[in-house]
C-alpha cells in the first residue's frame, strides 16, 4: 500500500469526521531503523532504534502536527494561520498553508533559523517576518496577535498539533508489535513533542494496543536547559539552533511526561551534541540536524553515568531504547560543512587522485 498521512492511519484516535476535509502531504510512516553500529559503540546492553522522523515531507517531525492543525483551521473557517518558530514549524505551516490554500505568516528570530528551513518558508510562499529578538518574544508576539484577530495560531499550543503528533508514538508501538520500548530518547525545546509522545504513548495504552509505557529521557542543549534549571532562560545560547527555547510553551505536560513514566530530562553542551552529530552520520549513514542528536547526546551522557546499569526490560534480554531524530540533516549544511573534514583539491589527473587516496607511493624528490 501506498503511503497514507498519520490522519487517515489513524483517523480513530484523532478527532476529525467523515466530512473532515483533510489537508496531508501522506506525511507519517517514518522508518524505524536499527542502529546496530550505534549500539555496540556505547553500550552492548542497549538495543537502540532511531525514528527518523527527517523523512517527512517537509523533513521534521513537525508535519504530523500541521496536517492535523491546518486541516482543523481549514475546517473551522480560518484564512489564514500564524507561528513563532525556530525554522522547522515555519517550513511546515508554510508547505501545508500553501496546499490547503491559506495564507501562512511566520515570525522568526533574525539570523538564527537554519538556511534550508528559511529557504522553506519561502518558496512555499509565507509571509516571512524576521524580528530582532529570539523565539520566546516571537512566540509571545504571535499568541497575542492571535488572541485578537482571526488567524490560527499554529505553534504546539494549538491541542491539534499535539494530537496530530502523538501518532508517531503509535507507529512505534505497532513496528514492535504491540510494545512501546523500554526508553525514548528526544531533544526538548518548546517541549510540544515530549508531550505527544506521551499522550500518545498513554492513550495507545489505553486502547489495548500497547502493552507497556517507555521512560521518557528528554534533553535540552545546556544553554537553553530552562526546565532542567527550573527556570527561564532569557537569553538561551546553543548551535542546535531548532531548540534554541528558553521558556517553553508546554513546560508543565513536559514535567508531567518526565514524572509519571519515572524519565529525566537533562542537558547536554553543544560539544556533546556536535559528538553525537558526527558520530550518527560517521557510523549509521544517517544525516540528522544538530538539535536532533541531543536525543543521541543524552543517551551517550546517561551510558556513562551509569543510569542503565540497574534497568530491566520489559520483553527481558536487551533494553529497548528509541531515540527520535526530529529534523533531517540538510535542513542545515552549513553546520555539517563546519564540523566535518574539508575536501581537497587536486590536479585532474589519476596519479595525483592514486596518491591522495594511498595507493601510489609518493616519488621521492631527487629520486
Ligand atoms: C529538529 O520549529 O520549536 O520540544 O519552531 O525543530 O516539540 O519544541 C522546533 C523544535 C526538536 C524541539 N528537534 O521540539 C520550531 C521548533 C527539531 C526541532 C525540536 C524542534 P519541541
Amino acid at each position: 500500500m501506498s503511503k497514507q498521512g498519520v490522519i487517515e492511519r489513524y483517523r480513530r484516535h484523532l478527532p476529525v469526521t467523515d466530512r473532515t476535509r483533510v489537508i496531508t502531504l501522506n506525511e507519517g510512516s517514518t522508518p524505524l531503523i536499527h542502529a546496530h553500529n550505534l549500539s555496540e559503540a556505547i553500550h552492548s546492553r542497549l538495543e537502540i532504534w532511531l525514528k527518523y522522523e527527517g523523512l517527512n515531507p517537509t523533513g521534521s517531525f513537525k508535519d504530523r502536527g500541521m496536517t492535523m492543525a491546518i486541516t482543523k483551521a481549514v475546517e473551522d473557517g480560518f484564512e489564514g494561520v500564524m507561528c513563532a518558530s525556530t525554522g522547522n514549524t515555519s517550513a511546515s505551516a508554510a508547505a501545508y498553508a500553501a496546499r490547503a490554500r491559506i495564507k501562512c505568516i511566520v515570525i522568526i528570530p533574525e539570523g538564527k533559523i537554519a538556511l534550508g528551513k528559511l529557504s522553506q518558508a519561502m518558496i512555499h510562499g509565507a509571509r516571512v517576518i524576521q524580528i530582532r529578538g529570539n523565539f520566546d518574544d516571537a512566540l509571545t508576539l504571535v499568541r497575542s496577535i492571535t488572541a485578537k484577530h482571526p488567524i490560527q495560531l499554529v505553534n504546539s499550543l494549538n491541542p491539534y498539533r499535539i494530537e496530530g503528533q502523538k501518532t508517531a508514538a503509535f507507529e512505534i508501538v505497532d513496528d514492535f508489535d504491540g510494545y512501546a520500548p523500554d526508553f525514548h530518547v528526544l531533544p526538548v525545546g518548546n517541549a510540544g513533542n515530549i508531550t505527544a509522545y506521551w499522550k500518545g504513548y498513554k492513550e495507545y495504552k489505553t486502547a489495548g494496543k500497547a502493552k507497556n509505557l517507555p521512560q521518557m529521557l528528554g534533553f535540552q542543549a545546556a544553554g537553553a536547559a530552562p526546565i532542567v534549571l527550573g527556570h527561564p532562560v532569557p537569553n538561551p545560547k546553543t548551535f542546535a539552533t531548532a531548540i534554541r527555547i528558553g521558556n517553553p510553551a508546554s513546560w508543565k505536560t513536559a514535567v508531567a511526561a518526565r514524572d509519571e513514566s519515572g524519565g529525566v530530562i537533562g542537558m547536554v553542551t553543544d560539544q556533546e551534541i556536535k559528538q553525537a552529530y558526527k558520530m550518527i552520520a560517521s557510523v549509521e549513514g544517517i544525516f540528522a540536524e544538530p538539535a536532533s542528536c541531543a536525543s543521541i547526546a543524552g543517551l551517550i551522557k546517561l551510558v556513562k553515568n551509569g543510569y542503565f546499569e540497574k534497568a530491566k526490560a520489559v520483553q527481558g534480554g536487551r533494553l529497548r531504547v528509541v531515540c527520535v531524530l526530529t529534523g533531517h540533516g540538510l535542513k542545515d549544511p552549513d553546520r555539517a560543512i563546519k564540523v566535518a573534514e574539508e575536501p581537497v583539491t587536486i590536479q585532474a589527473e589519476e596519479e595525483a587522485v592514486l596518491e591522495e587516496i594511498g595507493l601510489l607511493e609518493p616519488v621521492a624528490a631527487g629520486a
